[in-house]
Formats: C-alpha cells, sequence, structure tokens
C-alpha cells in the first residue's frame, strides 16, 4: 500500500520564511501551514512538493534538504517537510491560500499555525 505523506516547504528567502493562509476547506481554512500537498501515486516526494510549489505558488523552487521527523495529519497521513529556497518567480496565492507572509525570525510564532506544522516549523528552524 502507498504511503500517505503530504510534503510541506520550508521555503527560506533572505532568512524569512514563507507561511500560507489555508483557504479551504472550511476546517482548515484561516490556520497556516507550510505549503505543499498530498504526493502522488508512483511520485517522488521531492517531484511532488516541487510541483505543489508551482501549482500553488507559481514559483519554481529549489528542495534542499529533508528536515528529520514526520507528523501526523488527518485520515491517516503524515507530514514531511524539506527546506526550499527560490529558483524563480514570486510567490503569489492561486489555489487553497488567500494570504502569503514572510516571516523573519521574530515574527515566526505570529501566525496560528496548523496543528501538524507548529512542530513541523520547530524542526525547520532547529536544523542548521
Ligand atoms: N496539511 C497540513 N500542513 C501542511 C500541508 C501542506 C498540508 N503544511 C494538511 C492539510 C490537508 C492535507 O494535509 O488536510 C492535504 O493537504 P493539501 O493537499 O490540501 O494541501
Ligand atoms: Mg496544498
Amino acid at each position: 500500500m502507498n504511503e500517505r505523506i503530504v510534503v510541506g516547504a520550508a521555503l527560506f528567502d533572505e532568512g524569512r520564511l514563507l507561511a500560507a493562509r489555508r483557504s479551504a476547506p472550511p476546517e482548515l481554512a484561516g490556520g497556516w501551514e507550510l505549503p505543499g500537498g498530498k504526493v502522488e501515486p508512483g511520485e517522488r516526494c521531492e517531484d511532488a512538493l516541487a510541483r505543489e510549489l508551482r501549482e500553488e505558488l507559481g514559483v519554481e523552487v529549489e528542495i534542499l534538504e529533508r528536515v528529520p521527523g514526520q507528523w501526523p495529519l488527518a485520515k491517516g497521513y503524515a507530514l514531511r517537510v524539506w527546506k526550499a529556497r527560490l529558483r524563480s518567480g514570486v510567490p503569489e496565492p492561486l489555489q487553497d491560500h488567500d494570504e502569503l507572509r514572510w516571516l523573519a525570525p521574530d515574527q515566526i510564532w505570529s501566525v496560528e499555525w496548523l496543528a501538524a506544522d507548529v512542530p513541523a516549523v520547530t524542526a525547520a528552524l532547529e536544523q542548521p
């Protein structure tokens, strides 16, 4: 059976981390997340993450190292996170988000992250 994996990006630019506010589904709307989404059957996680950021934000990214750990989500899914940086484009909320924010280190906890993203963001910041 395929693992049910959701991939997220800790996308950094000039020391700031990109946070995206979900507009859907209703139970998650208003919560902030590391952008990303479900890995399709047969797809590599890193490829899925680059695809999701292209679809959701309209940017090309370079996927860097994986952030150690995995965090449980609803419906048996688990969240895995990679650090990433922008290759081209300016992120825009094209799909599933209604606001984006670049958070400086002292602003990281100024948004209401989704529950699973709290430990994921913590781990991403701990990673050298
Ligand atoms: N999810 C949680 N945190 C994240 C991401 C990218 C996704 N950083 C949750 C929200 C949805 C599920 O995973 O319940 C699938 O995400 P998507 O494909 O709707 O983005
Ligand atoms: Mg998504």
